[in-house]
């Protein structure tokens, strides 16, 4: 069985599902690489319109491969030039819902910060443990970390390492719901099923501009806003949405 599974439990939902459980799902190169081609083909696709990125019941995962790493030097670690395999996934246009259960740690954590939207069981624990292990996050704890939940929370679980109870996290801004341990997939299905029965290019516009927005000043971010927001008057999907308001009746939206 394949380490990554892409399935399609609905013609525009994709879910890729991490599925190394004797290594608690860590990111092995091979790992991350097929991670990188099913993002980059799930963006570019015509079909798609949500994806569900999920560890299965038990563990979402475990951070970067340590037993790959181990003996790494540094120009070796240099040489990977990993932010290759990280990009298509920040850069996918769709929406990326992490379903959380189990622990999300190291780069496991910051992959779920990859994601647009983050459902996390109950008993889930988000955390980088990386200073540990001797090191430090390298896919974007000390960045995304910080502009999700701000500095000083950041800096306290950056520098412990210590685990954040789903709750926790949730009260902090690093989840967008906690559901029971049972319910995390499902919950990320319904999720997905709303957002791909809207307009998938209004839906694409709202993700690039929060993400770009988010490192801009607020004038520019607002004229980001203003050029998305008036490039879909170009869609029919607006005529559709508006029309369909109007006229009493269900839209039916065709990403065009
Ligand atoms: N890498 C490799 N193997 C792992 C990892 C890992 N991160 N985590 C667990 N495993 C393996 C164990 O070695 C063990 O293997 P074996 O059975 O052969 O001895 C097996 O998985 C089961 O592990 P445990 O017995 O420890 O399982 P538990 O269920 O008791 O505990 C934990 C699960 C809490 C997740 C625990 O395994 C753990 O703490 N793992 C390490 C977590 C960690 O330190 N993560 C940070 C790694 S560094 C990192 O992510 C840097 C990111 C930089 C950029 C991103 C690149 C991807």
């Amino acid at each position: 069985m394949s380490e990554v599974i892409l399935e399609r439990p609905h013609e525009h939902i994709a879910v890729i599902r991490l599925n190394r459980p004797e290594a608690r799902n860590a990111l092995s190169l091979p790992v991350r690489q097929t991670l990188a081609t099913h993002f980059t083909d799930l963006g570019n696709d015509d079909i798609t319109r949500c994806i569900i990125l999920t560890g299965g019941e038990k563990i979402f995962a475990a951070g970067a491969d340590l037993r790959d790493m181990v003996e790494r030097t540094a120009v070796e670690m240099f040489a990977r030039r990993s932010e290759k395999l990280w990009r298509p996934i920040a850069e996918c246009p769709k929406p990326v819902i992490a379903a959380v259960n189990g622990y999300a740690l190291g780069g496991g954590c910051e992959l779920a910060m990859h994601c647009d939207i983050i459902v996390a069981g109950e008993g889930a624990n988000f955390g980088q443990p990386e200073v540990k292990v001797g090191i430090m996050p390298g896919a974007g704890g000390t960045q995304r970390l910080v502009r999700a939940i701000g500095k000083f929370r950041a800096m306290k679980i950056l520098m412990t390492g210590d685990l954040v109870p789903a709750r926790d996290a949730l009260a902090m801004g690093l989840a967008s719901e906690v559901v029971a341990d049972t319910e995390v997939f499902d919950r990320a299905l319904a999720i997905a099923k709303t957002i791909a029965a809207l307009p998938p290019l209004a839906i694409m516009q709202i993700k690039e501009t929060v993400l770009a927005g988010e490192d801009s000043s607020l004038e520019a971010g607002l004229m980001l806003e203003r050029k998305a927001f008036q490039l879909l008057f170009a869609t029919n999907d607006q005529k559709e949405g508006m029309r369909a308001f109007l006229e009493k009746r269900k839209p039916e939206f065709e990403g065009k």
